[in-house]
């Protein structure tokens, strides 16, 4: 069985954690990781603070374990998220999307677990100094808000950084991506593509095909010029943003074209305005099933691919 020093600190299982997916990482996904011996997150997104704690509220009414919240840092409701993950005493918060340094030392104060996601060494270095528990180094793989760096050179360059353990994130949804990491340095692993195939995700099922149904080069990175690159499904939304992105359209008409479109995917399922935010891994994830399996599969896969890892040594 595969346990490391991640596993210890969070009184967790299995050193998995699932990624808070915006407008997807609910309570009951959340708590569903959660009971399967992971670290299941419930993310706030851009949602007020009154929709967290009523997440948080469903998850804790299906688990007793402990459960994560995601803070996307921008999010106009950050403040009053990070104040809320205070007042419930969340085991563990992890921030995306930016630097959460102003919230680090009253989340300290109230015994939190923290846990950034950091896509730079720069970043690591300094969420190190001011008093996190561990990393999460995410690789441009991922689904979502992307940084420049691959997993694969970003996970080894944040382990020399720090002495904290560094969870990986970023193109892993099977035991062959977990192993990986571990080679690496990392203690653990970050999925969120993998979980959207989760029988408790319950986003539209045309999202939950897409995925399934996605292939190698399904996937594409759009929004850059306005500074926030996001990696979604190559859907006809996307290529049209794209191609207005390139066009003669002015920054607030692009800002306002984007505007909706990920909970339009989410809740609608909406192929022509919606954005399916996804990682490159989604090729293979083939089918659905339940989040706590998801969790043992790849853990079990993982230790079967270690042990064979030294199979070339002469
Ligand atoms: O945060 C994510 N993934 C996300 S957030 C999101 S919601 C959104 N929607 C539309 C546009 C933008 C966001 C969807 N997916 N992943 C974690 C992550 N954080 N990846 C990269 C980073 C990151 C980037 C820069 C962390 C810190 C950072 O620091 C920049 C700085 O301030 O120096």
């Amino acid at each position: 069985m595969i346990r490391s020093p991640i596993c210890k600190l969070l009184g967790i299982q299995y050193p998995v954690f699932q990624g808070g997916m915006a407008w997807i990482a609910d309570g009951k996904l959340a708590a569903a990781v959660s009971n399967g011996g992971g670290l299941g997150i419930i993310a706030a997104g851009n949602a007020p603070a009154s929709y967290v704690q009523e997440q948080i509220r469903i998850a804790r009414s299906l688990t007793d374990k402990p459960i994560g919240v995601n803070i996307m840092l921008m999010s106009p409701w950050a403040d009053e998220v990070a104040r809320l993950v205070a007042q419930e005493k969340v085991e563990v918060v992890t921030t995306g999307a930016g630097n959460p340094s102003k919230y680090m030392a009253g989340w300290k104060q109230a015994g939190i677990h923290v846990i950034p996601v950091v896509a730079s060494v720069a970043m690591a270095k300094l969420m190190t100094r001011l008093g996190a528990c561990a990393l999460i180094a995410e690789g441009g793989e991922s689904g979502g808000h992307v940084g420049e760096l691959t997993t694969m050179v970003l996970v080894p360059q944040v382990c020399d950084a720090t002495h904290l353990p560094v969870l990986a994130a970023g193109g892993i949804a099977d035991g062959r991506g977990a192993a990986a990491a571990f080679l690496l340095g990392a203690c653990g692993v970050q999925m969120g593509t993998r979980f959207l195939s989760a029988y408790e995700c319950t986003i539209h099922p045309n999202y939950k095909q897409k995925v399934l149904k996605a292939t190698d080069l399904c996937t594409m990175v759009t929004g850059k010029r306005l500074g926030h690159p996001v990696r979604s499904l190559r859907t006809p939304f996307a290529r049209s943003y794209a191609k207005a992105e390139y066009g003669g359209m002015s920054d607030e008409e692009l800002e306002a074209f984007g505007v909706g479109a990920l909970r339009k995917a989410v809740q609608e399922g909406d192929n022509e305005k919606g954005s399916f935010l996804c990682g490159q891994i989604a090729a293979m994830v083939n089918k659905e099933q339940p989040a706590a399996e998801i969790v043992k599969e790849v853990m079990d896969q993982a230790e079967q691919v270690l042990g064979r890892a030294g199979q070339w040594l002469a």
